[in-house]
């Protein structure tokens, strides 16, 4: 097997953008930045890293014949989001359980950003007081119950994707990607750094790389605060992804590299580095980024630039996974 034999469903515009992040990169004055943007993948409320996981189980979705996706997240999950957009594109139902995993006292955090898109794109969205979790969840298992008891053909999709078997194969797709853009633009990126939480983007994204003649750092910034499950998690994908797409070898333990540092204490909690690097990305580059994701991972970015533990002569690429719609529950955090 190889990836061209997995079925997929064309969600997005195409190749995802590649450019440079000068004035950050002259800011620093270390390593040459680049971003390769997820957030502008798709038509599809506004894109995002799982809507490239989506066109690997899509198909899946429809030779089980469903009319109803199921999924989790926290309220402001990108994810459920995404899946919400995907199911009104295909002329599904969407049944969302959004758990309660941040405690974030901004009053309208249940009620603005990925959540209100959600709701407008018709999906039945629940909230449930369950805590952060990124394994499988009671609360989605019974929602898959009262799709089929109300006579519905669910079709559940975990957390992020990541623990559904094809949910490595977008992003192992996403490095094919990136060595024909490397052709294209005559350049090579030595290290690419990835936001980690459920695993499955950085995971793929390692089974995709692996195959290539030319070896490269892949980076996970752990997001998720909860480094064990994290790299557990990412290595076991990982590794699953490489069998399905036919690697043809074991994956060495320094393949898989998710570092901690710039998660803080818990998940979905901001802390200076997250904001700092968010402003930063902003004033310099007018990119924008989110305060749960990927504002983590480009705070990991920047200290690892600064301290030459990138070193100068080294081109990097940032993976921009979207996710800026939960800036809305935020805005408390940028005075
Ligand atoms: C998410 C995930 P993985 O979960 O594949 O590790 O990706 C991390 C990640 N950046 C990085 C953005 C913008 C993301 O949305 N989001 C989850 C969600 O519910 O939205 C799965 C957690």
């Amino acid at each position: 097997m190889s990836l061209d034999d997995f079925d997929r469903y064309p969600l997005t515009f195409g190749p995802s953008p590649v450019h440079r992040l000068e004035r950050l990169t002259r800011h620093l004055g270390g390593a040459q930045i680049w971003a390769k943007r997820e957030d502008c993948n798709s038509g599809l409320a506004f894109g995002g890293n799982k809507i490239r996981k989506l066109e690997y189980v899509v198909p899946d979705a429809l030779a089980a014949g469903a009319d109803t996706l199921v999924s989790i997240g926290g309220y402001q999950s990108n994810h459920t989001r995404q899946v919400a957009a995907v199911a009104a594109r295909l002329g599904m139902k969407a049944r969302l359980v959004q758990e309660r995993w941040v405690d974030w006292p901004d009053v309208v955090n249940d009620k603005v950003g990925n959540i209100l898109l959600s709701r407008i794109m018709g999906a039945d969205v629940r909230l449930d007081p369950s805590g952060f979790g990124i394994g499988i969840k009671d609360s989605w298992e019974s929602a898959m119950e009262e799709v089929r008891a109300a006579g519905g053909v669910p079709y559940g999709i975990p957390a992020g994707a990541s623990e559904h078997p094809l949910g490595g194969l977008g992003f192992a797709r996403w490095a094919q990607e990136v060595a024909q853009q490397e052709q294209e633009l005559g350049v090579f990126f030595d290290t690419i750094v990835v936001c980690t939480v459920t695993g499955s983007t950085h995971a793929g994204m390692i089974a995709g790389f692996a195959g290539q003649d030319r070896p490269r750092r892949v980076l996970g910034i752990d997001a998720s605060a909860t480094i064990d499950q994290t790299r557990a998690q990412v290595a076991r994908i990982a590794r699953h992804t490489a069998d399905l797409i036919g690697l043809g070898r074991a994956l060495r333990d320094d393949e898989i590299s998710v570092l901690e540092g710039w998660a803080g204490d818990l998940y979905g909690i901001p802390v200076a580095s997250t904001i700092d690097a968010i402003r930063l990305t902003a004033e310099l580059e007018g990119m924008i980024i989110d305060p749960v994701y990927e504002g983590k991972s480009m705070a990991g970015l920047i200290d690892l630039v600064r301290a030459n533990e990138i070193p100068p002569d080294s081109t990097v690429l940032y993976a921009h996974l979207g996710g800026q719609p939960a800036l809305n529950a935020y805005a408390g955090a940028f005075g």
